[in-house]
């Protein structure tokens, strides 16, 4: 089908649609098509998934406002299917690709699931459709491995297919929302098919669509997240530097902050979830093997990484100050999600704080709200506990009564991950306590 008549089908929404991987990026996406009026197949590998979504239901945890009504209304209206069989893809026009793309830990990434994907779609690519990758991507794998699967039945692009790379910018909690509300870099194979895909992401999109080619929007995608934990890194060190040169980062930070231009992130118990911790590595395996000196993005990857361990420092020092061993003591962990009010666990800070502390000796109990087998009142698994360890700023935590706290615990100790209280609040409860960033010896 030539690019003009699929651009008409797409208008009109004639356009048979396919989302592979039916996950937080893809489903949000298949039911928003659905919704403006698209008959869209959706394919994924989990077959439980693809059941719960059949039932009207969706599979994605936490708090996603609206996701699961509209997953019903899309469903209960036939314009939404799932399954895990890729021959129906043969009859798809537009085929969204949205699987996981994980580096392992050699930071080298893991393209199982979109080789898989792509080696499944491209004997069943039906001729003139658009293949458009949302996953996100080392910058120049669109030319080095997506295709050359394509092309891999002697099909050429932008005669027998089109192709292009859409980055998905959606945020947990807000899946819904940022898809219609964030801009997105639409990079095509070619500024024809840029623009079709434009036409296609414009019935769900009321942002910017910004279009480009396939590896400014790779660059693009991995840059931004990357420049987020560079940024994280910058405020970790800083933290780093005023715990011992006398200083409170989070009073140095507001301050520095209100000179121009100046934008210093928060510092805290490390960085988590599925995107910043992993996008990096994404950026900077593009030019593994260059003579290039690369050492920002990597050095705050280990700065970033290191601030469990900065946490597990302050407990023992602080439990040492009252005479107690850590290797010896039981703590509460407060937090275990990688976010605040979310229940996502992906890389969490607080997974490696409570493998070094059990590594030790250490008996851990751990609390949190949002993560099931973690919640539970606070206090009760507080008693009989030495000392406290705040790994997340969950809005349960900020109002929490430090009395009560201090009467629970045994040494007294509180070590605060996030600043979620201050040393004034602590001090006034007869709690011993530390926090990242602050200098705890200046008083
Ligand atoms: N974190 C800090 N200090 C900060 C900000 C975050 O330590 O100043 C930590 C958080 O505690 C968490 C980790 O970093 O452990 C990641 O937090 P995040 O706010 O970046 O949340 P994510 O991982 O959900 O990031 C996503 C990203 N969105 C996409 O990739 C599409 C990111 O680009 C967004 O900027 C971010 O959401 C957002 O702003 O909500």
């Amino acid at each position: 089908m030539p690019l003009d008549e699929l651009l008409s089908r797409i208008q009109e929404k004639q356009a048979r649609l396919a989302v592979v991987g039916l996950g937080y990026v893809g489903l949000p996406v298949a039911c928003q098509f659905a919704n403006c009026g698209f008959n869209v197949l959706g394919v994924e590998a989990q077959s439980e998934r693809v059941e719960k979504i059949n039932a009207g239901h969706s599979p994605i945890e936490g708090n996603e406002p609206g996701l699961d009504q509209l997953v019903a209304v899309v469903v209960s209206q036939g314009r939404l299917t799932a399954t895990s069989d890729y021959a129906g893809l043969a009859s798809c026009e537009v085929i969204l690709i949205c699987v996981e793309t994980p580096v392992d830990d050699l930071h080298i990434p893991r393209y199982d699931a979109l080789r898989r994907a792509l080696m499944d779609l491209a004997p069943v690519l039906a001729a003139g459709a658009l293949v458009i990758i949302e996953s996100t991507v080392a910058p120049g794998t669109m030319e080095q491995l997506v295709l050359p699967l394509l092309q891999s039945d002697g099909k050429q692009v932008n005669r027998d297919f089109y192709l292009g790379n859409c980055p998905e910018r959606v945020m947990p909690g807000k899946l819904l929302a940022n898809l219609k509300g964030v801009s997105r870099v639409v990079g095509g194979m070619t500024p024809e098919t840029a623009g079709v895909m434009a036409a296609l992401y414009r019935h769900i999109v009321a942002a910017d669509l910004d279009l480009s080619d396939c590896i400014t929007a790779e660059l693009v995608k991995t840059v931004e997240n990357a420049y987020r934990d560079v940024q994280i890194a910058f405020a970790n060190e800083v933290a780093l530097i005023c715990s011992r040169a006398g200083g409170n980062v989070w009073k140095v930070r507001e301050l520095v902050n209100k000179s121009p231009g100046r934008q210093m992130h928060f510092p805290g118990a490390g960085v988590g979830g599925h995107c910043i911790p992993k996008d990096p590595w994404l950026l900077v395996h593009s030019v593994r093997g260059e003579d290039l000196p690369i050492q920002v993005i990597p050095a705050a990857r280990a700065t970033n990484n290191f601030m469990p361990q900065h946490v597990v420092n302050l407990l023992v020092e602080a439990l040492h100050s009252a005479d107690r061993d850590v290797r010896h003591a039981r703590i509460l962990v407060m937090g275990y999600t990688y976010l605040e009010d979310s229940d996502d666990t992906r890389n969490s800070p607080s997974e490696v704080l409570v493998g070094v502390l059990r590594s030790m000796g250490t008996e851990v109990v751990i609390h949190d709200p949002y993560v099931p087998g973690y919640q539970g009142a606070l206090l009760d698994k507080a008693r009989g506990c030495e000392a406290a360890v705040v790994m997340v700023k969950h809005a349960e935590y900020c109002n929490l009564d430090l009395n009560s706290l201090q009467e629970a615990l045994t040494a007294p100790v509180l070590v605060d991950g996030r600043a979620v209280f201050s040393p004034e609040r602590a001090a006034a409860a007869g709690l011993l306590y530390r926090c990242v960033g602050v200098d705890h010896r200046s008083g």
